[in-house]
């Protein structure tokens, strides 16, 4: 066996190491991370034939990597520098050596392998030994955070040439390795197919979770609810930030028999509040015995309410009525009408 690989080698090998040097479409795939990155195998039948042949961006038939045949198993690995949440992973097999193929599992891992321990992703790369029934360009979901991704095969294969050819063992024959991820702070989700920039954060520098788009502790936009804020409020139910607030708890005022709407954002009554409450959203009551009336407009000390011996009257938020009536010269449920004015 050890004799045939002798023989292969000037066969199989003239494209593959010349054309290694040619350089690939590096940046026109902004999500595949593997590019450029470090890799390295487990056995080499031409060291010359770098493992990162498999991630330089090349995927055509001039630029590929073989494990050495007559191993009890093969990997090969790449270093992505840092982690990501890696959506998927793609293999660009070498078209016409389709018994390099039937068994190869994808693994991820946060620390690297060399071996078949990592997380897996999907299921094995399976069809016949001679590779029959299985795609040029499968593709393997993933879906979890992750530095390395590994490639391990321990199948024995063999293609039906019937020559030493045809000897697949465990050797694996790919020309790229595409590792789909999504890109931080710009795409998040498990197809990376959220764009961070559509989310409503309530502040514009929120970071991008790359799983689930969270905005952080800064939370959402008024008007949208969800970890990425993408969730508008109830309409007319809740409103604000985070949508947390109930609209049936403000105290708006009604225009005849109109009921205020609810805007989501800011929840506002629209022909302001009921006597008693105050703000835009008409949620906060009046500063008690200081404030009264529509809006809390109107200011309890300027009442000319009458004493009941040494108590003064209280100042009901509503209406600010004067509970023992008015001094001499004021009238009104309030007593901030002069009864001189009405009668000059
Ligand atoms: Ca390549």
């Amino acid at each position: 066996m050890l004799q045939s690989h002798i023989h292969q080698a000037p066969y199989e090998f003239f494209y593959l190491r010349r054309i290694s040097m040619i350089s690939g479409n590096r940046g026109n795939r902004r999500e595949n991370v593997a590019v450029g990155k470090t890799a390295s195998q487990s056995s080499y039948v031409d060291t010359s034939i770098s493992a990162n042949n498999a991630v330089d961006d090349n995927t055509t038939q001039l630029s590929c990597i073989l494990t050495a045949t007559n191993q009890s198993y093969t990997w090969w690995e790449v270093d992505l520098g840092e982690q990501y949440f890696i959506h998927e992973v793609v293999i660009h097999f070498r078209t016409g050596w389709t018994w390099r193929r039937n068994g190869i599992q994808v693994y991820t891992s946060i620390s690297p392998q060399q071996s078949n321990n990592g997380q897996p992703c999907g299921e094995q790369i399976s069809g016949n030994m001679d590779g029959s029934g299985i795609p040029d360009v499968p593709t393997r979901t993933c879906n979890v955070m992750g530095r390395y991704v590994t490639l391990y095969q321990a199948t024995y294969n063999r293609g039906t040439c019937g020559d030493y050819n045809c000897d697949g063992t465990t050797a694996m024959d790919f020309c790229e390795v595409l590792v789909m991820a999504c890109t931080p702070n710009v795409k998040y989700g498990a197809n990376c197919d959220m764009n961070c920039i559509q989310r409503k954060c309530a502040s514009s520098s929120a970071s991008c979770d790359v799983q689930t788009g969270n905005c952080g502790n800064g939370g959402c936009r008024p008007g949208y609810q969800g970890l990425d804020c993408t969730q508008a409020c109830a309409s007319g139910v809740k409103y604000g930030s985070n949508c947390i607030k109930p609209c049936d708890d403000r105290h708006c005022a009604p225009s005849g028999s109109y009921r205020s709407t609810c805007p989501a954002a800011t929840g506002k009554c629209y022909w302001g509040c009921d006597p008693g409450w105050k703000e835009d959203d008409c949620t906060q009551a009046c500063e008690s015995g200081v404030k009264y009336g529509s809006n809390c407009m109107k200011s309890c000390d300027a009442r000319h309410c009458a004493p009941s011996g040494s108590d003064k009257s209280t100042c009901p938020a509503a209406t600010g009525k004067c509970e023992w009536g008015c001094t001499p010269g004021w009238k009104g449920d309030d007593c901030t009408q002069g009864t001189n004015l009405l009668s000059g």
